[in-house]
């Protein structure tokens, strides 16, 4: 009988096997451990093999005992590398878990507090059943001046208060105020109609303090029948309430629009001084210039050129319309006196205003 089948052999083998599969520390020992000890080269094939040349008898006894240590060399195998398996994929848990935790702590946004401004004044309408209404920034002069009734030589469509877009002749512009959006309001809806119509304006005006030529403003248009001046004073205490409190007054004072008339200016009393800063020996104001009123907006009754120009038959309805600046509105409500603050971009400002504004 060939050494290699001897009991004593094929047990060394087996130990042998068994012995480096225990010391095999990772998968890849593993692997080398099984070239060995399994392999075609390895003790226990070559035995397997030394059997063909026995002598039948002997053949099935040495066939059972090379069979027994083969299968218990397979069964070491197959539990070091299930054990290998589980220690590798606790390593890798462990290794390449991420602390979701050590993050750097992520800045904290907030809406722009012109945003805000603007969502808060549509609300106020929305309240009271008008309908918010938007319109382009790049608009047609069609809308912008012709059908507002402005002159072919009114002042505003001149390259010093109107940025044109190119190519010349284009007609385009970048509307100056939001007051187009009332005629496209007429044209597309039914009567009455009643919309708040938010947006940026854009005027050739240079920056200052008080001035940008970009600039937010908020229109708001009713038309009905039966409409007068008095629901426009009520429509605008209401708003000039619900923005700066109880007991604040709003005044008009004549002015002119090509699209109202008659057209006035929309003062708001001084919502610091309320007014008392005017007064003989009052406190000076340096909001209001101890003025006691502050200009806010434009407004007036539509212009019954504008109604024509919109298909609306003036005869029987009238209407009111009004345009003020949301920047100055917030610059009133929080006693800001740069406008360019809105603008520059600064976190630290829109985040103390922008919830609040
Ligand atoms: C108008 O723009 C008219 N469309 C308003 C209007 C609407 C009148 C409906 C009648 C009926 P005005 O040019 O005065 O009007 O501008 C209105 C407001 O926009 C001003 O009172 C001011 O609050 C603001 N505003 C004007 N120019 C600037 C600017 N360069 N920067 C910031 N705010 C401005």
């Amino acid at each position: 009988m060939s050494d290699l089948l001897s009991p004593a052999s094929l047990e060394s083998a087996r130990d042998a096997a068994l012995a480096a599969f225990a010391a095999a520390g990772s998968l890849d020992a593993l692997a080398a451990a099984r070239t060995a000890h399994v392999g075609d080269r390895s003790l226990v094939a070559q035995a397997r093999k030394a059997i063909g040349g026995l002598p039948g008898p002997e053949k099935a006894e040495a066939g059972k005992r090379v069979n027994v240590v083969a299968q218990a060399v397979s069964a070491a195998l197959e539990a070091r590398r299930v054990e290998l398996e589980v220690e590798r994929d606790e390593r890798v848990l462990v290794e390449e878990a991420v602390d979701v935790t050590v993050l750097p702590p992520r800045p904290v946004g907030a809406r722009h507090p012109l945003t805000t401004v603007s969502d808060r004044v549509a609300d106020v309408f929305v309240a009271m059943g008008w309908e918010v209404a938007e319109g382009p920034e790049v608009e047609h002069e069609w809308f912008n001046f012709d059908a507002l009734n402005f002159g072919g030589d009114h002042p505003a469509r001149e390259m010093q208060d109107t940025l044109f877009v190119e190519p010349a002749g284009s007609g385009l512009v970048l509307r100056t105020h939001t007051s187009p959006v009332q005629v496209r309001s007429l044209l597309t809806r039914e009567l009455p109609v009643y919309v708040v119509c938010p947006g940026r304006v854009y005027r050739a005006d240079a920056l200052d303090a008080t001035h940008s030529p970009v600039f937010a403003q908020v229109e708001g248009l009713c038309v009905d029948e039966g409409i007068t001046m008095a629901h426009l004073r009520g429509t605008l205490d209401h708003l000039a309430t619900a923005m700066f409190g109880e007991g604040i007054t709003t005044r008009i004072r004549p002015n002119y629009f090509p699209f109202t008339e008659p057209s006035a200016e929309l003062d708001l009393q001084c919502f610091r001084c309320r007014g008392a800063s005017a007064e003989p020996g009052g406190e000076p104001c340096r909001v209001c210039s101890s003025e006691g009123w502050i200009e806010w907006g434009g407004c007036g009754m539509v212009n019954p050129a504008v109604l024509r120009a919109c298909g609306v038959d003036p005869e029987r309805y009238s209407g009111f319309a009004f345009g003020m600046g949301l920047d100055r509105t917030l610059m009133f409500r929080h006693g800001i006196t740069d406008i360019r603050d809105f603008y520059e971009g600064d976190q630290r400002f829109t985040l103390a205003l922008g919830q609040e504004a």
